[in-house]
């Protein structure tokens, strides 16, 4: 009886040792920085491409939304995404995109809402933006299920919406979030605007190169990507035309989920930022704002002549992998 309970036993460990997910190696890191310069301004983190070729994911904020009840319906799906030129992941999204799309309303409108769950297993999504109750409104849903309810967006600002679901983390790393901008009842004066939505991907390659989160890299915060709108440099590949000397305003939301953003535009000063979307004491002439983790800032300023203004997370390691875009200024 004995020698079976240890015969029993020895079999349970050499199983759970074969059961037990091998990590992939890390890649060491490099056993010296790279010196070569990637782009022909400072600060280029990223080789420039052109502007005439339009980025992937439009950078251009929606225009502000008419009409006081908005009927929002987003469908959340598995989907392969690009998150760098030739590097394709297996993502979880909202409306089959990541980030999520861009939704826009105004102080004091309700918005309809209806979430529907295409994907094979539950998710959920939390509206920072509204003020409900999580039980009710941020519950898991099924797959095939969906949800419906209303909430009054009452704060103007800039706000992150994610996947609630546990682990959050998980969630949020395989893609869903997005940004829903609330502006205020008076229209904020006229500029040219963007959305950026910060985040990281940490990724391992499957054997057809397709890369899915690696869990072991998010707990440890060392993300291989940290980027704008869901791709590494995309608005250094594309960057972005504006003209000399007109306001722009920059919608930034962070939404991780591990890494603090440290937004600053190279060659600008922000006439203002408004932290979240508070009307009140915004920052006037400041260099470089922190946007936490699940929070938003919204960004003023204007680009004094004509030249390329890198805009960049200035934790400078987040810019290396990929936290980096250009303005083109004529
Ligand atoms: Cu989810």
């Amino acid at each position: 009886m004995r020698r079976r309970l240890i015969v029993a036993g020895l079999v349970a460990i050499t199983v759970a040792f074969a059961c037990r997910e091998r990590p992939e190696h890390p890649t060491p890191p490099p056993a010296t920085p790279p010196t070569n310069a990637p782009a022909d301004v400072s600060h280029g983190e990223a080789p420039i491409g052109s502007a005439a070729e339009p980025a992937p994911i439009e950078a251009a904020a929606p225009p502000r939304a008419t009409g006081h009840v908005h009927r929002l319906r987003i469908a959340i799906k598995h989907a392969k995404i690009t998150i760098a030129d030739g590097v394709t992941y297996d993502a979880w999204t909202f409306d089959g995109r990541v980030p999520g799309p861009v939704l826009r309303v105004t102080e004091g409108d309700t918005v309809d809402f209806t979430l529907v769950n295409q994907a094979p297993m539950p998710h959920s999504l939390d509206f920072h933006a509204a003020e409900i109750a999580p039980s009710r409104a941020y519950v898991n849903l099924m797959p095939h299920d969906s949800l419906h309810y209303r909430f009054v967006a009452r704060v103007p600002g800039a706000f992150m919406y994610h996947c609630g679901t546990a682990p959050v983390a998980l969630h949020i790393a395989n893609g869903m979030y997005g940004a829903i901008i609330v502006d205020p009842r008076q229209s904020r004066p006229a500029a040219k605007e963007f959305v950026f939505v910060q985040s990281e991907f940490y990724t391992k390659k499957l054997p057809d190169s397709t890369r899915v989160i690696d869990w072991d890299k998010l707990l440890g915060l060392a993300p291989d990507y940290v980027v704008f709108n869901g791709r590494e440099a995309e608005y250094a590949h594309h960057p972005i035309p504006v003209r000399v000397g007109e306001p722009l305003r920059i919608y930034v939301v962070n939404a991780g989920p591990n890494r603090f953003s440290a937004f600053h535009v190279v060659g600008a000063i922000f006439d203002r930022v408004y932290l979240d979307g508070s009307l009140t004491h915004p920052l006037e002439g400041v260099q470089t704002v922190t946007v936490p983790v699940g929070g938003g800032a919204i960004f003023e300023t204007r680009l004094v002549e004509a030249g390329t203004y890198p805009f960049v997370s200035h934790a400078f390691a987040d810019a290396t992998k990929g936290a980096v875009g250009m303005f083109k200024a004529h």
